[in-house]
């Protein structure tokens, strides 16, 4: 029957879904493919072996019979939209583009289901496309770091959640992160240390080409962060003729000796989490000069169309230099045919570059100036990325007994919590159009594994990107159907060694 009875598992809920005899899967059922749809093939197979030990053969071609899986990729302007339907006795895909039909096994991964002696496609016919084309995932890879196959395997997991865009927050000031041509000591001196002590580490051009590839095999764009004109003290480690000396302000001072850490010391490493202290020199041609190197380097090895900028947090750099760096940052970007992103405090630099994404981190109900710098990009003819910091930061503790995390975003965040927002409904005045998407990041100050990255990141994140890709009005789009939809991917999770937070509010 039609949503609004109980809810097929999936997770984000379908544009439209209904009910429709299963499908038996058997030793000789195939995936029969059109060519263009072979790589997305063989990665389902890949997955339902993993799944259910069944390997099923690969075949271009479309004459399916019973216990098939037939994608057919035609014309169309389905985009990332798709159908698939089991009311034939085999499961039929329909995509115009090779995103779709991923997108669609995705879905039909998340419909696999044991039964007594073998594995079943659950019965469904749906027909879906998703409300934002950004359904983001940030990874803070600066205070600690984690390696290709941590990234590649993180990747892997929140694709199956339709996630279509990684952010990798690459530099910040404890460390450096990314090796860049003609400019050695950021990753041979400022890419050795990490908050606490960790050991640090960086991405060859080589390294950071195998994420950017295993990201587009996964239809994942990687948009890269370089954090400018603060939080950069790593750059004063590397290149001190670069970075101004550490503005140490109240609030950094009382930060450090509560959490027992040392003050910043300008050309040292700082393992510490404070913020709101470090700049690069504004204004300094030498340095100017260096920061527009980076960013040409960063477009040029980075095939997705944004790059980050950052701009939080200058606490320390006046209104005026904050401008003249944002504004010539951008200008650098744009030139470079990409379109720059930035924290949303950049929505106060006067004359902002037309067309500059701004990413909002404020809370649900915005405070201060938060929703006017925010809009200022609307009104420069951008777009928002919507990343409450009060539901979409991972980072944030789920109550007051997690091992790791952070709670300055009012306290804890819940799963429900987490999942209680619309993009829409935060900055007023602004609606649909004027936001490219979501995201959900994931800052590292107290997280160092894998396992870490896993334990905030599940269950929170399917929610964050149901609310990216789901229909604001759709009938499952509550706290009590998500809740059993997460519980439904436990199974999954458990073959997969998936470190989820196994919390009492789900019914595991
Ligand atoms: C704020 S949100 C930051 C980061 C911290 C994070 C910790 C934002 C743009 N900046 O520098 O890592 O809080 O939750």
């Amino acid at each position: 029957m039609i949503s609004g009875d109980t809810a097929i598992p999936l997770i984000p809920y379908p544009a439209a879904a209904q009910s429709a005899p299963d499908v038996r899967l058997h030793t000789t059922s195939r995936i029969l493919t059109s060519a263009a749809s072979e790589a997305e093939s063989h990665l389902l197979a890949d997955a339902i072996a993993a799944r259910t030990g069944l390997r099923l053969e690969v075949v271009v071609g479309h004459d399916a019979v019973a216990g098939d899986i037939l994608l057919v990729l035609g014309p169309g302007d389905l985009d990332e939209g798709y159908g698939l339907r089991t009311d034939a006795g085999h499961v039929r895909i329909t995509a115009s583009t090779p995103t779709g039909a991923y997108w669609a096994t995705q879905t039909l991964r998340q419909l696999l289901a044991p039964d007594t002696d073998g594995w079943s496609v659950r019965g469904a016919i749906i027909s879906d496309a998703p409300r934002f084309a950004y359904r983001g995932a940030m990874l803070d890879v600066a205070r600690h770091f984690f390696s290709v196959a941590d990234v590649r395997r993180y990747i892997d997991l929140i694709s199956a959640y339709k996630v279509n865009a990684l952010h990798l927050h690459l530099t910040d000031d404890q460390g450096w992160r990314l090796e860049i041509p003609g400019w050695p000591r950021l990753t041979e001196v400022a890419a050795a240390t990490a908050v606490d002590g960790g050991v640090g580490g960086f991405y060859t051009a080589a390294d950071f080409a195998e994420i950017v590839a295993h990201a587009a095999s996964r239809h994942m764009t990687i948009v890269p962060e370089i954090d400018t004109p603060g939080h950069t003290h790593a750059v004063s480690v590397a290149y001190p003729e670069f970075a101004e000396r550490p503005v140490i302000s109240d609030a950094v001072r009382e930060q450090a000796s509560e959490l027992g850490q040392d003050l910043p010391e300008y050309g040292e490493a700082y393992t510490g989490w404070g913020v709101g202290f470090s700049s690069v020199r504004i204004g300094d041609e030498a340095t100017e000069a260096f920061i527009g190197d980076v960013f040409r380097h960063v477009a040029s090895i980075s095939p997705g169309p944004w790059i980050h900028l950052g701009g939080d947090e200058c606490l320390g750099i006046s209104a005026e230099d904050f401008s003249s760096f944002v504004r010539r940052a951008a200008a650098t970007i744009l030139s470079a045919d990409k379109t720059p992103i930035a924290w949303h405090e950049a929505g106060k630099v006067s004359d902002l570059p037309a067309g500059t994404v701004g990413q909002y981190w404020g809370f649900r109900t915005p405070e201060g100036d938060h929703a006017a710098e925010a809009r200022a990009f609307v009104d420069a003819g951008g777009a928002l990325i919507m990343s409450p910091s009060d539901a979409a930061y991972l980072d944030m503790k789920y109550d007051e007994h997690t091992r790791i995390g952070l709670d300055w975003a009012d306290g804890p965040t819940s799963v429900e919590s987490s999942y209680a927002w619309d993009p829409a409904m935060i900055v007023e005045g602004i609606d649909d159009s004027d936001i490219l998407g979501v995201e959900a990041p994931l800052w590292t100050e107290t997280v160092r594994t894998p396992a870490d990255i896993e334990t905030l990141a599940f269950p929170r994140l399917p929610g964050i990107a149901e609310i990216g890709w789901s229909p604001r009005d759709g009938v499952q789009r509550r706290w009590p159907s998500l809740r059993s939809r997460l519980a439904a991917q436990e199974a999954a999770w458990v073959a997969d060694s998936v470190h989820f937070h196994r919390g009492e509010d789900i019914a595991w």
